[in-house]
């Protein structure tokens, strides 16, 4: 269910991105890990380490929240967009998705957490139309009407990575919500990645990676370690993430449609110079 690039495993979202999966592996480069913001629904426990295999699947969400929020001169890896930020994990891809797992994670503590970054979804495989179950549909209704003080949680969604299967994220009914503020990909250049999926609820775009020979996004890793290979949408959700709660940080009183307002006036973040492909 996570977007995955690397494995070229589109009927299974690829590319990472997630608050989800498990967050914290690096308490070092995150001192403001946070566990009101943190959970383990796979596991129903208050830790949401990931757990370790052999071919460290479970690592997307540590590489997202670096991106958000890894300390500044931490000496190990790049700074987080808002490295002031506190930041926490919820594990909920690492078991059975239920419709439950999922409105259990998007309601965590709404009056606590102010953004939700999200890079999973339906298959990316070009003939999948799914969407929100009726739990999560609630999750995220009651959450932009009452989370946040009234103001509303920000939901950040990964557009899905299914350009090569000729997939359309609005066939992908947690992107194509009025409810998530959804995101795409550009390469270094400013051009539209192969993986990218064209469609109409994409508000903008960040950076990350694109064809071989490309830069890809530098991160926090599992391991204690630091990765240059952070790739797909799944890791602009998170540089949105970030810079959404850079513009919270500036001004607290935003709604979430003020913030999706702003996003697609003021073109806060990088578009995309669009290439044919
Ligand atoms: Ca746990
Ligand atoms: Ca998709
Ligand atoms: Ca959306």
């Amino acid at each position: 269910m996570e977007y995955s690039l690397e494995f070229r495993h589109f009927n299974a979202y690829t590319i990472e991105s997630e608050i989800f999966k498990g967050f914290i592996s690096h308490l070092f480069c995150f001192p403001f890990q946070d566990p009101q913001a943190s959970y383990d629904v796979n596991s129903h426990d208050d830790d949401p380490m990931p757990h370790y295999d052999i071919s460290d699947s479970n690592r997307h969400g540590t590489r997202c929240a670096g991106e958000v929020a890894a300390t500044a001169n931490n000496s190990l890896c790049a700074v987080g967009i808002a490295f002031g930020a506190s930041v926490g994990g919820v594990r909920m891809l690492d078991g059975d998705v239920t419709d439950a797992v999922e409105a259990r994670s998007l309601s965590l503590n709404p009056q606590h957490i102010d953004i939700y970054s999200a890079s999973w979804g339906p298959d990316d495989d070009g003939k999948t139309v799914d969407g929100p179950g009726e739990l999560a549909t609630r999750a995220f209704i009651e959450g932009v009407k009452y989370g946040r003080g009234g103001k509303g949680s920000i939901f950040i969604w990964a557009s899905g990575n299914g350009g090569r299967e000729h997939d359309n994220c609005n066939c992908d009914g947690y992107t194509n919500s009025i409810w998530t503020l959804s995101i795409s990909s550009a390469t270094e250049e400013g051009a539209v990645p192969w993986y990218s999926e064209m469609c109409s609820s994409t508000l903008a775009t960040t950076y990350s990676s694109g064809g071989q020979g490309e830069k890809q996004i530098v991160t926090t890793d599992l391991h204690h370690s630091c990765t240059t290979s952070h790739t797909g949408t799944s890791a602009s959700a998170p540089l949105a993430a970030g810079i959404v709660a850079l513009v919270l940080e500036a001004n607290r009183n935003l709604t979430w449609r003020d913030l999706q307002h702003i996003v697609y006036v003021n073109d806060i973040f990088i578009t995309c110079r669009v290439v044919e492909h």
